[in-house]
């Protein structure tokens, strides 16, 4: 042929934190040069802030190909109450045969795919009847993806009567039930069908890409690569950490304001004075554990940016922050606290240099991003994958998890005493913030020419073959 450029397809799923990786993925890949992507879009998108960065990502880069998916009805009323998340995903699975015309059609053609860890089990047999490589993009910590991977083979050790009171992945840490992301002991439900059917298929991964590096997570890599987690498992590339994307689309004036604003507030911030508090795009905290935060915060006089989140998807966010935190809290907080509710660029907010802590629930992007600030982390999880995450975060020496404190679900409130006495803890540990700035290092060492992830980056591109 006359183009000798790879095509390579990406699937992604639902929910920020998985187009996040994957927005960042294909633009490190795109910067290479010699690849052609296509990304497959489904809109419209579960929430506004994830059809805002798809549009940011085209604007971004107009060489990426939209492939448009359309969805097959999907009945969601068996699932009442479900995480709409959840649902997407899968109404994506049940339309996942449509991807075969996709796939083989498109020109020029398809010489790999690399698909969403939510989507493996029905992708991977897709490609492999087309022979097309099929690699997943795994958007946690390799710890998760450990556990993912063990979880099928544990659940048939036990006979399928149950998950019992451990997990314990082998090589990697033994993870108590406690800890597993909260539907996993109910076999039957949608999340772990999903979960354990994905989990046997990533099996048949040509590889598995993961957005963290050698040094930040050792153990579970090494675990992954010898097969101790499972035997015959297939190449894993730890390619991070993934540079963050200015792919915010122009649509959002409001937004946009925000950011400006909290720009010029941390502007006026003494160095590593603030604490940023923030618990993802989806999470919702219940108003008296809002409360309780707000009073910690204050007694601990520490000034703070709090990322106000109250429900699940951000287009339902319509609690105003006066209602729940009170018009009296802003006044006297006014001037070393500020309250954002609606999206901040993240990622600028951890680079800046008077950010000096991070109360986080712990979702991988959020803690890859402090990790590349060098920022500190406090981790509050809160479900999910988080709380595996954070056992991740502590080991890798990037902060603190009060394990104690409840998570969704649970009905301990966490008190306002609790909460201001470990801010100040950690934000005065030196040794934790010496210990967050060495793997800040080695995170640039990772990425730097020769670094592991430099090396796993340039073997997974070499893979890619017209
Ligand atoms: Br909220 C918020 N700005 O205001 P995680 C989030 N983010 O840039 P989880 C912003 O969204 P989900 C905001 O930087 C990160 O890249 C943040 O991913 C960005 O969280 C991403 O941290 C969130 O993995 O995902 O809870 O797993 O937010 O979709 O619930």
């Amino acid at each position: 042929g006359i183009s000798a450029a790879a095509h390579v397809m990406f699937i992604p799923s639902a929910g920020m934190a998985h187009l996040v990786p994957f927005f960042r993925f294909i633009s490190a890949l795109s910067s290479r040069g010699g690849v052609r992507c296509s990304i497959v879009t489904v809109l419209p998108t579960v929430s506004a802030a994830e059809a805002d960065h798809f549009a940011g990502l085209f604007a971004a880069f107009p060489s990426v190909h939209r492939v448009d998916l359309n969805l097959l009805p999907f009945d969601a009323s068996a699932f009442p109450g479900a995480d709409p998340f959840l649902l997407r995903w899968e109404a994506l699975r049940r339309s996942a045969h449509l991807l075969t015309q996709l796939i083989a059609g498109a020109t020029p053609r398809v010489s790999a795919v690399v698909a969403d860890v939510t989507l493996a089990s029905h992708v991977i047999p897709i490609t492999k009847r087309l022979r097309v490589p099929c690699h997943v993009l795994f958007i946690s910590s390799a710890a998760m993806l450990a556990l993912l991977a063990y979880f099928p083979i544990h659940v048939d050790k036990n006979d399928k009567s149950g998950v019992g009171d451990v997990v314990d992945v082998p090589g990697v840490r033994a993870v108590p039930r406690s800890c597993l992301p909260q539907p996993l002991p109910d076999l039957d439900h949608l999340f772990t069908k999903q979960f354990i059917d994905n989990g046997r298929a990533i099996v048949d991964a040509d590889s598995i890409l993961v957005n963290t590096f050698d040094a930040l997570e050792p153990a579970a890599l090494a675990a992954l690569r010898d097969g101790t987690v499972v035997p015959g498992f297939p190449p894993v590339y730890a390619i991070g950490l993934l540079k963050s994307v200015a792919s915010r689309g122009g649509g959002d004036q409001k937004a946009a304001a925000a950011s400006t604003a909290v720009a010029a507030w941390l502007g006026e911030q003494p160095a590593r004075s603030v604490v940023y508090v923030a618990f993802g795009s989806r999470i919702a905290v219940s108003h008296d554990q809002l409360r309780e935060m707000a009073a910690g915060l204050e007694a601990s006089g520490r000034r703070f940016l709090w990322v106000f989140k109250t429900t699940v998807v951000d287009r339902e966010d319509d609690a105003e922050v006066r209602d729940v935190l009170g018009g009296e809290f802003l006044e006297r907080v006014k001037g070393r606290g500020l309250v954002s509710k609606g999206w901040v660029d993240q990622d600028a907010v951890l680079g800046h240099p008077a950010v000096g802590l991070f109360l986080s629930h712990s979702g991988w992007n959020s803690i890859t991003e402090a990790v590349a600030s060098g920022v500190p982390l406090l981790a509050w999880p809160r479900g999910g994958d988080q709380r595996v995450n954070a056992m991740a975060l502590v080991s890798g020496g990037v902060g603190a998890w009060m394990e104690e404190w409840s998570w969704d679900g649970e009905d301990r409130l966490v008190t306002r005493r609790e909460i201001e006495e470990k801010v100040k803890e950690v934000m005065d540990d030196a040794a934790v913030r010496a210990s967050a700035a060495r793997v800040c290092e080695e995170a640039a060492m990772a990425v730097a020419e020769g670094g592991t992830s430099h090396r796993s980056m340039q073997e997974f591109a070499s893979k890619l073959k017209a």
